[in-house]
């Protein structure tokens, strides 16, 4: 069974003004299509197509590269548009809230460490915020990689995620990529991290 683009719940337009139409819909149907198209092609006839991209990711070390990158891409591309929404931002709630401040001290305590962890990532990758053992932490990966990978450094359930590779923001912020990750938090799709958050312990 071959991985397929999932489709997004909002128009590309939606995230205006902090994410833009074009880069969204090259983002998308370009971007994120070639790394399924490009995992389809490396799994082909292999019997890692009846895996989950999950648990292609959980073992990813005994794959080839272009299944790491392109695998890597669908499984974060596919996480990353959902952690996004329409009229969202704001802060999180709940449970969720309660661990944010007891882990960092505050939420913009938080929010000042998770966009340095994208700030800091030299060249392309992901600023995460992972469950690990039952804690929340902060990581990096670079390129496609991600937490859920046998070979991140920092492993651990993903429950929010920011590209911060150029493509996803320098048609509208070029060089800027803290205004790109100052921009993200007014479209933080924070039920949906939430859910995560509750799924990972
Ligand atoms: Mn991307």
């Amino acid at each position: 069974m071959a991985f397929e683009l999932p489709k997004l719940t909002y128009a590309y337009a939606a995230l205006e003004p902090h994410i833009d139409a074009r880069t969204m819909e090259i983002h998308h149907s370009k971007h994120h299509q070639a790394y399924v198209t490009n995992v389809n092609a490396a799994l082909a006839g292999s019997d890692a197509e009846k895996l989950s991209i999950e648990e292609i990711c959980k073992s990813i070390s005994k794959f080839p590269a272009p299944v790491r990158n392109n695998g890597g891409g669908h499984y974060n591309h596919s996480l990353f548009w959902t952690l996004m929404a329409p009229n969202a931002g704001g802060e999180p709630t709940g449970d969720l809230a309660a661990a944010i401040t007891a882990t960092f001290g505050s939420f913009e305590e938080f929010k000042k460490l998770f966009a340095n962890a994208g700030v800091t990532r030299f060249g392309s990758g992901w600023a995460w915020l992972i469950v690990k053992e039952g804690k929340l932490v902060i990581s990096s990966t670079p390129n496609q990689d991600n937490p859920l990978m046998d070979v991140a450094e920092v492993k651990g359930a993903p429950i929010l995620a920011v590209d911060v590779w150029e493509h996803a923001y320098y048609l509208n912020y070029q060089n800027r990529r803290p205004d790109y990750l100052a921009a993200f938090w007014n479209v933080v799709n924070w039920a949906e991290v939430a859910k995560l958050y509750k799924a990972a312990l």
